[in-house]
């Protein structure tokens, strides 16, 4: 354009002109960015310094070096900071030790008095008259879902620690996912506990006193289902045949001649037991616990326990001894209220059932609960979450995987989907995709079972 009006040369000297304004224009600017920086601009905002500040982003793009180093000096300055109160700053989980954050490990009750006997609480001896007229007043929470359908808290738990090695707390997970299933498909609520609420009661007797806890603030909760974390659901459609307990207070796997006429320590198994809520059950948690104070008192009782009981190695006193040896010496006391049950596996021990597993698939379906399919598979003496079990470690690992993808194939197949092993994490499609999602039924009925469906009462 400029060419054609003005010719080639003026038209050149017009724009070396031009170039020479530009520069001056620059050099103006830096003088005042310059001035600015030395005098000051005063307060922020005038158009005159949004506009230096404008220009400055354009035209120096060197700012952006000094400003980059003073920012990696910054960091690193702050980083100095941050080690010296943290010996290692890491952004790697697995480098950093846990024991870093972890604060008051060492227990700051006070020494409870050696003379005073122990308790579990304050002495209620008419927790049954408390409770109907707490159920009277709340007609909302039925203690009864249905004509024998009690309403069940399932409580099970684990140490306020990480475990003691590192897979630990995955085989936790799992467990815990393996009794959320069951539950949901069951209608029964789920506490899982990990707090000590008795340091008195660590270790295997921790459950009476967060079961007492639970039976207390629960007056709806008919039965407490205890469940160890090392034992898993391998049977999701049993459901536990309730009406037979309805004159029973205390439900465990077990057998009457083994407890009451050998007294054997293994004559019933507390790692999974059912309790009606009721004073009944408060009296027997008094009776159950004075062998529990750990120290002195846990490990005398546990002497009496090995000597009077059939087959029972030496150790301090633990909750299931306990409990055989109370049975045994106060039947007449308690004998009544309680059923051992040997029908089906409340508890099972694993020993006797992974290994049968395919041979289960093979002839045998859900729902039965018993040999031929066990309702609970228990990992008695693997402690998959401690330093040391009583079984070598990949016999437990592997076992405890086959346990939990036998539960785990009756959950996935109402989606269609099954283990493509026993020992395997992997899924396999076992259902066509559909159009028609909802009139597709899961071969074990368990997307909508009875004995999960709840009447509304038409008021
Ligand atoms: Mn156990």
């Amino acid at each position: 354009m400029i060419d054609k009006c003005l010719g080639p040369q003026r038209s050149r000297r017009i724009q070396r002109a031009l170039r020479h304004c530009k520069v001056t224009i620059l050099c103006l600017v830096l003088t005042v960015v310059v001035l600015r920086g030395t005098i000051g601009a005063g307060k922020f905002g005038t158009p005159e310094q949004d506009f230096i500040e404008l220009r400055e982003h354009f035209v120096s793009r060197k700012r952006a070096e000094p400003h980059r180093v003073l920012e990696e000096v910054q960091t690193t300055s702050s980083n100095d900071h941050a080690s010296t109160d943290t010996a290692t700053d890491t952004n790697n989980y697995n480098e950093f030790d846990l024991n870093k954050i972890l604060v008051d490990e060492e227990s700051d009750d006070a020494k409870p008095d050696p003379n005073k006997p122990y308790s579990l609480g304050p002495k209620i001896s008419d927790w049954d008259e408390q409770r109907s007229q707490w159920l009277k007043e709340n007609p909302n929470y039925p203690n009864f879902l249905g004509p024998n359908k009690p309403r069940v808290l399932l409580v099970t738990g684990s140490s306020p620690k990480p475990c003691e090695n590192p897979v630990g707390d995955h085989y936790l997970l799992k467990s815990i996912k393996n009794k959320i299933d069951y539950c949901r498909l069951h209608g029964i609520e789920v506490f899982y506990n990990m707090a000590l609420l008795d340091a008195e009661m660590a270790g295997f007797w921790a459950k009476l006193p967060l079961i007492r806890k639970l039976l207390l603030s629960h007056p709806e909760v008919e039965f407490l289902w205890w469940m160890d974390s090392d034992a898993m659901f391998t049977d999701m459609a049993f459901e536990v045949p309730w009406e037979r307990y309805k004159d029973s207070n205390l439900v465990m796997h077990g057998w009457n001649e083994m407890v009451y006429d050998q007294k054997n320590w293994i004559g019933l198994n507390t790692g999974s037991f059912l309790l009606r809520n009721g004073q009944w059950a408060l009296d027997l948690l008094d009776a159950w616990a004075p062998m529990g104070p750990k120290g002195k008192i846990r490990e005398e009782a546990g002497k009496i326990l090995t000597r009077e009981l059939k087959d029972r190695p030496v150790f301090e006193a633990d909750d299931q001894s306990a409990m055989v040896y109370l049975l045994a010496t106060q039947r007449e006391v308690w004998g009544d209220k309680v059923y051992l049950e040997s029908g089906y596996y409340l508890h099972g021990y694993w020993g006797i059932l992974v290994d049968r597993y395919e041979e289960m698939i093979e002839n045998y379906h859900p729902g039965l609960g018993d040999h031929r399919w066990p309702l609970v598979t228990h990992f008695v003496g693997c402690k998959p979450c401690g330093k040391f079990g009583d079984y070598p470690v990949e016999r437990c690992l592997k076992q405890m995987d086959r346990a939990f993808n036998f539960g785990d194939n009756q959950i996935l197949q109402i989606y269609g989907f099954t283990h493509k092993s026993l020992a395997s994490r992997r899924v396999k499609r076992v259902r066509n995709e559909t159009d028609n999602p909802l009139e597709v039924k899961d071969e074990l009925g368990l997307l909508h079972p009875a004995f999960k469906a709840v009447k509304v009462s038409s008021s």
